[in-house]
């Protein structure tokens, strides 16, 4: 029995039902009861598995399809109607010819099989943030995931009562074909349809889809930010917290600095950290002039392997109960799960992610696979910020770009304004691996940490940026740090993890001009005396050099950006270009 009477959702759903012509329709109410007798018929199908339920009140470990184990972006689409719009780093196809290419995948999809339909939100239902969609998916494990990851329910269907704005998603696994997987958002008419995946982002429809790719777009159209970004509140001793977002490309570790344990000395002094969010921030201007960002998720969608009690106590705590875990091993000791680096105790008696025996004594392969995951409610997390459900979100101070480089950027810099604050957002990299070596390894930009996410023109979105600029009276300062450099071994110089908190100190008291800071050519960089480095084991010359900038290096980089800007056909901001343009004349000039 369909839950809502709006004459809007109630067309386009059958429609869907036409196409994909289900057996049977069933709406998800977003009751426990609903959802528990959705657990108990995948477990019968072993679609999930029952873990221990002593250990692990509540959680299930499903398995994939091997061949659909992440995010595919050579088959994520932006289908506007002109190429032009969806930039040189989207891929476009016509959306009448999309359409017409995926009606033909999903006809019939649905034959035998149930369609269930979601009503859910991103944002606290009924927040002047929040904005409602629907995913149509034939996957149990779809629904329970995004039960978690987003609010889902009657109370969605009220909040949206008649009106006809809100996302519409199609989801089906079809036959996992590989070949005929499609990931399109169509940011123009409001529309996801994804086929052929049963996993993570590709099917989530509220996470990358909507929470960014069209959320993105629709930022753009309204004048607000749709940002790959973790927001974290930080409170000093004397209880005042200040809240900070941030952007990194994978392998920064930004689950983990969104969960910071801060160092014992700073938590003697009474300093607090906590999550708002670990992913993805919608930002907006408040009526006080200040930017105000909010999780638009409540659940962590987060990488299992590497999850431990010294990396990350939180997130680990955060999967002890009602967490659906993805293509980690199953422990058959205790019916529990195990992931690589999540102890120093592997099991003998396991089976891996494929489901194959697993012996950590004789074992060649990985048991879980690399990008396996946990979904995790937010509420479980034991730093989870008591303003995680206020429907006005938390006011920024700081925003920080982060990136893996082993020599070029400094521990921290401070951009001269906003301006340069988006060129410095606009040229984020990461190396690959050579950090390990200590070289200088190839470099790829992922600009704001947007690259796959951006639903439009990336050349258009650094616009936005500029020109949400001139929109905030009390605009937050933006900053660059860098976690990864490297010595001549290859040793990274800075401890990273809760030791990050003595570079958000220095941030902050920036942000509220409560310290100097030294001019340079690319921004302002920390005086070594003002970074706390109390019980540290840090040389004063290590540390020097974390805060140094290398000409040279420099010079190099100004060049590999000037080369990046070319490719996006001429849609480039001349502020942007202005920025490297004195960039290089301040090196020149050094
Ligand atoms: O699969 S997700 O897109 O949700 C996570 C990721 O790949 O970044
Ligand atoms: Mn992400």
């Amino acid at each position: 029995m369909a839950l809502t009477k709006n004459r809007a959702v109630l067309a386009w759903i059958d429609k869907q039902i036409e196409l994909t012509q289900p057996e049977q329709v069933v709406w998800i109410d977003g009751t426990e009861e609903q959802l528990e007798a959705l657990r108990v018929q995948a477990c019968s199908t072993g679609e999930l598995h029952k873990l221990n339920q002593e250990k692990l009140p509540g959680c299930y470990l499903h398995r994939s399809d091997p061949h659909d184990v992440a995010r595919v972006e050579g088959r994520t689409f932006i289908c506007c109607k002109k190429k032009e719009n969806a930039g040189p780093t989207n891929n476009w196809m016509d959306p009448d010819e999309m359409y017409a290419k995926l009606h033909a995948l999903y006809r019939g999809s649905m034959q035998g099989k149930t369609m269930y339909v979601i009503p859910y939100s991103m944002g606290v239902v009924g927040s002047p943030f929040a904005k409602y969609g629907f995913e149509l998916t034939d996957s149990i494990y779809v629904v329970l995931n995004m039960a978690i990851m987003t609010r889902v329910g009657q109370s969605v269907l009220d909040a949206l009562g008649d009106s006809d704005d809100f996302i519409k998603g199609l989801h089906a696994k079809a036959d996992l074909n590989p070949e005929e997987r499609y990931i399109v958002q169509f940011p123009e008419d409001n529309t996801i349809m994804s086929i052929n995946s049963g996993y993570g982002g590709n099917v989530l429809q509220g996470k990358k889809c909507f929470a960014l790719r069209i959320a993105s777009y629709l930022g753009e159209q309204e004048g607000w930010m749709a940002e790959h970004m973790l927001i974290l509140g930080v409170q000093n001793p004397q209880g005042e917290v200040r809240y900070i977002s941030g952007a990194f490309p994978s392998a920064c570790g930004k689950t983990n600095l969104a969960m910071l344990i801060p160092p014992e000395g700073y938590q003697k002094d009474g300093w607090k950290a906590w999550c708002v969010g670990d992913d993805i921030a919608w930002i907006r201007v408040g009526e006080d002039g200040r930017l105000w960002a909010m999780n638009p998720e409540c659940g962590f969608f987060g990488v299992a392997p590497g999850t431990n009690a010294d990396s990350n106590p939180n997130a680990l705590a955060s999967t002890q109960q009602g967490t659906i875990f993805t293509n980690v091993a199953l422990n058959l000791e205790d019916n529990t799960v195990w992931w690589e680096k999540m102890d120093h105790n592997p099991p003998k008696n396991a089976l891996d992610w494929l489901g194959n025996p697993w012996n950590a004594d004789t074992a060649s392969t990985h048991a879980a696979h690399p990008n396996s995951r946990f979904t995790a409610p937010a509420k479980n997390c034991p730093c989870i910020s008591p303003e995680f459900e206020n429907p006005h979100g938390v006011p920024l101070s700081a925003i920080i770009f982060g990136g893996r480089r082993a020599r070029t950027a400094p521990l921290v810099y401070q951009s001269r304004d906003w301006q340069h604050g988006v060129f410095v957002g606009s040229i984020m990299a990461s190396e690959t691996t050579a950090a390990a070596t200590g070289a200088v390894g190839v470099v790829r930009r992922d600009p704001m940490a947007m690259l796959p996410f951006c639903g439009y023109h990336m050349g258009d979105y650094w616009h936005h940026w500029l020109n949400m600029g001139d929109k905030i009276e009390h605009k937050p300062k933006i900053f660059n740090v860098n976690w990864f450099r490297t010595d001549e071994e290859g040793h990274f110089m800075w401890p990273g993890f809760g030791d990050n908190l003595r570079v958000l100190e220095w941030i902050l008291k920036r942000a509220f001009d409560e310290v100097d800071a030294k001019e340079t050519e690319i921004g302002y960089l920390p005086y070594p005396e003002d970074i706390n480095v109390k019980d540290l084991d840090i040389s004063d010359q290590v540390l020097e050099s974390l805060l140094s900038v290398d000409q040279a290096l420099w010079k190099q980089e100004a060049a590999n950006i000037r080369e990046f800007y070319q490719g996006f056909n001429g849609k480039v901001p001349k502020e942007l270009w202005e920025e490297l343009t004195k960039l290089e004349q301040n090196l020149e000039q050094a």
